[in-house]
C-alpha cells in the first residue's frame, strides 16, 4: 500500500514565498477545491491519502514534499532553505515516525524536498537557492548508509530541481532544457516540455501513471506519445504559490 501524506491549504497561503513567479491573488476556496481533486487523483492511483490539518500561520505548509525525503529504510527531515518554512516539518515528523525511523539535516545545511529527485537507487539534488552544499552532503552521507547515491545538479532560472526535471519512469525523464543541462540526464530517455509550457516539467509518477497539471496539454501529448499514462489535475491556484504536483504530497510504501 502507498501512503500519501498531504496537508490542507493554509488560509494564509497568499503570504507564501515566491522566487520566480509574480505575486497574484490566490482564491483560497478554489485552491482547497483543487487540492481535494489532487487528493482524489492520488486515491484513484491506489494511495491511502492522509490529510493533515492546515497550519494557519504557515503559508507554504501545503507543500509537504519540501520537509522530508522518504525511502523504504528511513525518513530524512530536511531543513528548508526558506526560514519561513522551518517550522513546517514538526507535525510531519510526528506522522512519519509511525512509518520510518527518522534522521534530520542539521544547520548549517539546508535542503528542500523539491530539489530531491529519485530515480531507482540514484538521487539527484538541485544546487539551488534552497539547498546548499552542506545539506546535500548530509543527505549523501545518510542515504549512502542504505546504498543510495546522491549527485548534486546545478539549476538556473527556477525554484527547485523538480521544477526543471522529474521522472516519467525509471528510464525516462521530463525535462525543461532552459533550466537544466540535458547532459546531466543523458543516460535517460529525455522528453522535453513543449516550449510554450515553461513550467510543465513537474509531474508526479505513481505506479506507472504520471499526475500532471491540466494547463499543459502540449506537454501532456508529448508524455502520452512516449507511452506514459497521464492523469491531469487542475492546480492553477497552487501554481500561483509556485507549487505544482510533486510538492503537495509525500508518497511512500507503507512498510
Ligand atoms: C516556496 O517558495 O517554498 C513555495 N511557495 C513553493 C514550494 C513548492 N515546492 C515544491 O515544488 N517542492
Amino acid at each position: 500500500m502507498l501512503i500519501a501524506i498531504t496537508r490542507e491549504v493554509s488560509p494564509s497561503v497568499a503570504g507564501c514565498e515566491l522566487s520566480f513567479v509574480p505575486r497574484t491573488e490566490i482564491d483560497v476556496a478554489r485552491a482547497n477545491a483543487q487540492h481535494r481533486g489532487y487528493q482524489r487523483a492520488l486515491a484513484t492511483l491506489g494511495c491511502e491519502v492522509r490529510v493533515l490539518d492546515a497550519q494557519p500561520d504557515m503559508p507554504d505548509a501545503v507543500f509537504v514534499e519540501d520537509v522530508a525525503v522518504v525511502v523504504d529504510e528511513v525518513a530524512v527531515m530536511t531543513r528548508p532553505g526558506a526560514e519561513s518554512r522551518r517550522a513546517e516539518g514538526a507535525s510531519i515528523a510526528e506522522v512519519l515516525r509511525q512509518y520510518r525511523r527518522l534522521r534530520a539535516i542539521e544547520a548549517p545545511g539546508t535542503l528542500d524536498g523539491g530539489d530531491v529527485l529519485r530515480i531507482g537507487r540514484m538521487f539527484y539534488v538541485g544546487e539551488s537557492a534552497r539547498s546548499n552544499a552542506d545539506g546535500i552532503a548530509q543527505l549523501r552521507s545518510i542515504l549512502a548508509e542504505y546504498g543510495y547515491t546522491v549527485q548534486g545538479v546545478p539549476i538556473q532560472g527556477c525554484l527547485h530541481l523538480k521544477s526543471a526535471v522529474t521522472a516519467l519512469d525509471d528510464e525516462s525523464v521530463l525535462l525543461q532544457p532552459t533550466w537544466i543541462d540535458r547532459a546531466a540526464f543523458a543516460h535517460y530517455r529525455i522528453v522535453e516540455v513543449d516550449p510554450a509550457e515553461e513550467h510543465a516539467a513537474n509531474v508526479l509518477c505513481i505506479g506507472g501513471t504520471v499526475v500532471m497539471p491540466a494547463c499543459f496539454p502540449r506537454t501532456r501529448a508529448r508524455v502520452q506519445g512516449a507511452g506514459v499514462d497521464v492523469v491531469s489535475v487542475d492546480v492553477s491556484e497552487l501554481q500561483k504559490a509556485e507549487g505544482a504536483v510533486t510538492c503537495c504530497s509525500l508518497v511512500f510504501r507503507e512498510s
